[in-house]
């Protein structure tokens, strides 16, 4: 067989490897859109790698469980940080609705912000005391009506439009927020879940599948939320206020904005 010959043969094998791993690799990581390694995996993260299960959801729960506490009176100005516009540092992007809004307009009256608890302060009722109810990975600003109809209710799709909501969606049994807070809403949910296991003098805090889960330590539903934490990635301004938070205020991280694959890993 002439050398020409068998040179062509070898670059087919080869190329036809390439194609082989080019079908394969997509398969790998058909997992939520940023499993990605990250620059805290060899340290901040380091115990967690490789495990999967109540033993990453255990480990995680000791890594972030190192940090430190910030008074209910402090989430105020730590919110104007973490949640700052990135197009004007006047002003916080308010959760469910989107809309921008002047920092100095924080309070309790129409047209001002306040500070929402994600996980909803009555699930569990760990209410306003140093502790869950001033983890910043779970406060948002929010608009103070748009606030007052989410309520405590438990997370579902459907509803109808809620007023000046930005498109996030209410029913007598659940709140659906916006398509671009969705995927946020999923992992600081999952977040406490992992962070609140009982072991503080606070409730263990999971998700579950219910609605209308009242003062239950519970907060609804696990499939919607896992859903929406694949349908909308971590976005630059989650990462930043994840990043604002470890490095200026509780000096921990939020494992499923920088790994949103173990979402699925535990749940
Ligand atoms: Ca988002
Ligand atoms: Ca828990």
């Amino acid at each position: 067989m002439p050398a020409t010959q068998i040179r062509r043969w070898k670059t087919l094998a080869v190329a036809t490897s390439a194609v082989l791993v080019g079908i394969t690799l997509p398969t790998l990581t058909a997992t939520p859109a940023s499993a990605t390694t990250t620059a805290y995996d060899s340290t901040y993260y380091k115990n967690a790698i490789g495990k999967s299960g109540t033993s990453l959801k255990s480990s995680l729960h000791t890594i972030i469980s190192s940090q430190t506490k910030i008074s209910y009176s402090a989430v105020w100005n730590a919110l104007m940080a973490t949640d700052q516009d990135p197009n004007n540092s006047s002003n916080v992007i308010l959760l469910y609705s989107g809309v921008s809004r002047a920092k100095s307009l924080n309070g309790g009256d129409v047209g001002d912000w306040n500070r929402e608890h994600t996980w909803a302060k009555s699930h569990g009722d760990f209410g306003e005391v140093t502790g869950p109810g001033t983890d910043l990975h779970h406060l948002r600003p929010a608009d103070v009506q748009v606030n007052s109809i989410r309520g405590n209710l438990d997370f579902d799709n459907g509803g109808s439009a809620v007023t000046n909501g930005g498109g996030s969606k209410v029913d007598s049994d659940s709140f659906e927020p916006r398509d671009a807070d969705k995927g946020d809403v999923a992992r600081m949910i999952l977040y406490m879940a992992v962070r609140y296991e009982g072991d503080d003098g606070f409730a263990n805090l999971e998700p579950n599948e219910k609605v209308n889960n009242g003062s239950n330590p519970y907060m609804g539903k696990l499939s919607v939320l896992k859903a929406w934490n694949e349908q909308d990635p971590p976005s630059a301004f989650e990462e930043k206020r994840n990043q604002v938070i470890y490095d200026s205020y509780q000096h921990n991280r939020n494992p499923f904005i920088d790994h949103p694959e173990w979402v699925e890993a535990i749940w």
